[in-house]
């Protein structure tokens, strides 16, 4: 069953006439007959988890907002996708810019959000002009603007550009960069609900949560919840790469099975050239890395589902997390000890460099790691490495720390013999041409 994705093969279906001429803005008429607790009561029934990574339930975080008498309330919209390998809002954003809009509206209305924002990352050039668009279309409509649909709400919807940092996705970090200053994160708390944007009272949602507020309004927030397994509600988005027959993004189902997902015709139609499955990293690159045996079933022996609780059973000893819903499929060729000096390479460039074992321990991971990988690796290399990685994590003020400690973490805990080839064969490693997946 497809919520968000339904309509997404309908030609035009990026304008506003067909986007309407298909059910569009209908939740919008709903939800200007209801209170705003009401909505927020809908989005709570319906158990949507925040989409950007964390998972965090999205009722729950709209209910902290604070509400001062006299100060303004912000909704901002987290289009900073930047993770390695997730790329779904991108698309929401560029094929179906108008159930964006429609969600933000809601959600503006749900939380008294009179003047809302999307900062999108700075990388994703030709998209504001198609979100613009869109705003425009449904400001000629009377979706924007003063008194929408005679309701007495006004709202406005603002784009702003970021400058292709990822730290900037995290939210204090966006909130100071949408505030014109240095995308550094904040300590928190204060939570964005209680101080955000200007220090007023914010709440920030990623795209495709925003997005999910449409099919939930419509359809109801029980009936929603109904969907999925668990504390896994409605569906979800991935972004399929890496050594896929058929990458691409699609929406499944949370009991859809990882073997399923990988290897049906329906989704990512196996592994190309015949190659065998490695390993995957299913949430973007900052969750642990599975090898196949792990990936396909959990500690129980089940088959593995692609949803939060199950990605992430055994906790990481012998699971993952389903993260922003990147997945990266590595085949036999990949090189893990590559991928993962590729990783720290990454985050040491992305740190804001504002905490020591972030900013330090970062370029020392990156440092080894490449020394490992071309050969210059010592055996006492691997053990430095889990040392280090563990002194990042839990000890930083974003969570950037640990999205950089994981990948290696993992690594060393599923591949250690690979660390250990490249160290004992030194010269091999040096000369020798590993693939390195595109994601
Ligand atoms: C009020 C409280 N609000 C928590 C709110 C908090 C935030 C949300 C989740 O990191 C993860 C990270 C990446 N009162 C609250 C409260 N909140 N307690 O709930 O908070 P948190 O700290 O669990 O996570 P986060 O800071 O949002 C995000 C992971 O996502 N990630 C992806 C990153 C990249 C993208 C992308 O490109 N789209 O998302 C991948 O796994 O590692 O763990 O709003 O304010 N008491
Ligand atoms: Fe900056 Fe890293 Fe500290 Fe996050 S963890 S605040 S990115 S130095």
């Amino acid at each position: 069953m497809k919520l968000l994705l339904e309509n997404a093969h309908i030609e035009g279906i990026r304008y506003y006439e067909a986007y309407r001429k298909h059910g569009g803005y209908r939740s919008v008429e709903k939800a200007l007959k209801m209170t705003p607790d009401e909505i927020v009561e809908e989005v709570k029934k319906s158990g949507l988890r925040g989409r950007g990574g964390a998972g965090f339930p999205t009722g729950m975080k709209w209910s902290f907002l604070a509400k001062p008498e006299g100060v303004p309330r912000h909704l901002v919209c987290n289009a900073d996708e930047s993770e390695p390998g997730t790329f779904k809002d991108r698309y929401l954003m560029e094929f179906l810019p108008h159930l964006l809009i429609e969600g933000l509206i809601v959600s503006s209305f749900a939380l008294g959000s009179n003047a809302t924002y999307i900062y999108i990352r700075g990388e994703y050039a030709w998209i504001p002009d198609i979100l613009e668009q869109a705003i425009a279309e449904a400001k000629n409509n009377g979706w924007l603007g003063k008194n929408i649909q005679n309701s007495g709400f006004d709202c406005e919807i603002y784009v702003q550009r970021g400058g292709g940092a990822y730290i900037c996705g995290e939210e204090t970090a966006l909130i100071e960069s949408l505030e014109g200053k240095r995308g550094n994160p904040r300590i928190k708390p204060p939570f964005p609900a209680i101080a955000g944007l200007w220090m007023r009272p914010t709440v920030v949602n990623n795209v495709e949560t925003l997005a999910a507020v449409v099919p939930i309004i419509n359809m109801g927030g029980e009936e929603y919840g109904k969907l999925g397994v668990g504390r896994s509600t409605g569906t979800k988005l991935m972004s399929a790469c890496g050594n896929l027959n058929k990458p691409g993004v699609y929406e499944i189902p949370f009991d859809l099975t990882v073997e399923e997902f990988i290897f049906s015709d329906e989704y990512c139609g196996g592994i190309p050239n015949g190659k065998r499955l490695k390993a995957c990293i299913p949430g973007g690159s900052s969750v642990p890395i599975l090898p196949t045996n792990l990936l396909l079933k959990d500690s129980k022996g089940e088959a593995r589902q692609m949803n939060y609780e199950s990605l992430s059973e055994g906790g990481f000893a012998t699971g993952t997390m389903l993260g922003s819903g990147g997945f990266i499929v590595l085949d036999e060729d990949q090189c893990v000890v590559r991928h993962t000096m590729s990783l720290a390479r990454f985050y040491n460039h992305e740190s804001c460099g504002q905490c020591s074992p972030c900013r330090e321990g970062t370029g020392w991971m990156y440092k080894i790691l490449k020394n490992i990988e071309y050969g210059k690796g010592r055996k006492e290399d691997i053990d430095l490495l889990w040392d280090i990685q563990r002194r990042i994590e839990g000890n930083t003020i974003c969570p950037l720390g640990d999205a950089a400690a994981w990948p290696v973490a993992a690594a060393i805990r599923h591949f250690r013999d690979e660390f250990e080839w490249h160290i004992d064969h030194a010269e091999e490693a040096q000369t020798r041409n590993f693939g390195l997946a595109h994601y």
